[in-house]
């Protein structure tokens, strides 16, 4: 079923969203096929309710985790430079667009060009589209905010993003690194289909690099990305009913040298049966069982180039900063 509610919040803010009890019951499939696997899994997608949301706003400002300080920098340097690629008007969609708070550098480019502008953005996590969308709205009078509040790959597939204004994507904050790289293919080839030739795509990823950043990064020592991944337990007690004992599972993230990323996990520190009513499944757990709850792939250039060339863009300009940490490039549509 693809039905979606759709009202007008405010007068500059359409919010698209799918209904609740439909994301309730694919939150409960998705776990059960994810615990009835070996070895365990469950998609990062469900870090993010509202609590998921405000831990990985946390995340962005530890010191450890410098992707975010990195990339909005670089929007700083080079946002004009960017948007100045395309004539006037553009429309602005956003892939994952969370609190949007470096969006905004882009915003206040495109509003240097054009008087009044249209923002798409789209996130799993309504309360935080929600909140984005009317602080944005109210800080920008001349900009108007159709989100969607859902999964990327069902809006994409229901072509919700056709456009037949010259578009800008961002897909920012190395969002695209929690894609295995088929599900990255596709979710990209996807994207490119509901936009144009000659519409833009400016990707923000992590760069390869040494082990004992990347795993300080994504293990901190004040515990914020451990709770930020436990929070998939916490709701999966708040929202199916289930028991787990947040205490009894001990947080790990490894660099993976041979497969490019960084593999977060949840252990069992003790035997245990877990039950998750709402899923219909019992897990007996043994010591040292762990869930893998997220990878966060690391490129080079080349790879991100790879890809593009794979889904169906060419790249314009990639913008590195002076370390060599991070990287945009602005993908073109072909
Ligand atoms: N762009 C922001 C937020 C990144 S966090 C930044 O760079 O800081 C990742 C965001 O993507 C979250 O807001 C999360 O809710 C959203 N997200 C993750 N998986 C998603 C999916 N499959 N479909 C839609 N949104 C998703
Ligand atoms: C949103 N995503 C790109 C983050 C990342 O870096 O993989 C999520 C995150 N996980 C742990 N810290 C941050």
């Amino acid at each position: 079923m693809t039905r979606t509610t759709t009202g007008a919040v405010t007068e500059r803010f359409v919010l698209h969203r799918d209904p609740h009890p439909l994301r309730v019951a694919t939150f409960a499939e998705d776990v059960r096929a994810g615990l009835e696997a070996r070895p365990y899994q469950l998609s990062p997608k469900y870090f993010y309710d509202d609590l998921g949301s405000a831990l990985f706003e946390a995340i962005t400002r530890l010191p450890e985790y410098y992707l975010t300080r990195v990339e909005r920098d670089l929007l700083a340097t080079y946002g004009r430079e960017i948007v100045g690629a395309f004539g006037e008007p553009i429309a602005i969609v956003e892939l994952g667009s969370g609190s949007a708070a470096k969006t905004r550098l882009v915003l206040d480019a495109a509003l240097e060009r054009q008087r009044t502008l249209v923002y798409r953005p789209v996130d799993i996590s309504a309360d935080a589209l929600i909140e984005s969308s009317l602080a944005l709205t109210a800080a920008y009078p001349a900009l108007r905010v159709e989100a969607y509040a859902g999964d990327y790959f069902p809006m994409l597939r229901a072509r919700r993003l056709a456009s037949t204004d010259r578009v800008l994507a961002l897909f920012l904050g190395s969002n695209v690194g929690n894609f295995e790289p088929p599900d990255a293919r596709e979710l990209l080839t996807l994207l490119a289909s509901s936009l144009r030739p000659g519409d833009g795509l400016l990707i923000g990823y992590d760069l390869k690099k040494d082990r004992s950043i990347l795993e300080l990064a994504y293990d901190d020592p004040t515990g914020v990305t451990a709770a930020f991944n436990k929070n998939v337990l916490a709701r999966m007690n708040r929202e199916l009913g289930a028991d787990f004992d947040l205490d009894a599972f001990r947080f790990r993230a490894n660099w993976d040298d041979a497969g490019g990323a960084v593999r977060s996990y949840l252990v069992a520190e003790r035997a245990q049966r877990v039950r998750i009513p709402l899923a219909e499944v019992k897990v007996d757990f043994s010591r040292g069982d762990a869930i893998h709850t997220e990878s966060s792939y690391k490129f080079s250039r080349d790879e991100i180039v790879a890809l593009a060339s794979r889904s169906g863009y060419t790249e314009r300009v990639t913008y590195t900063d002076a370390g060599g940490r991070y990287a945009l490039s602005l993908l073109i549509v072909a």
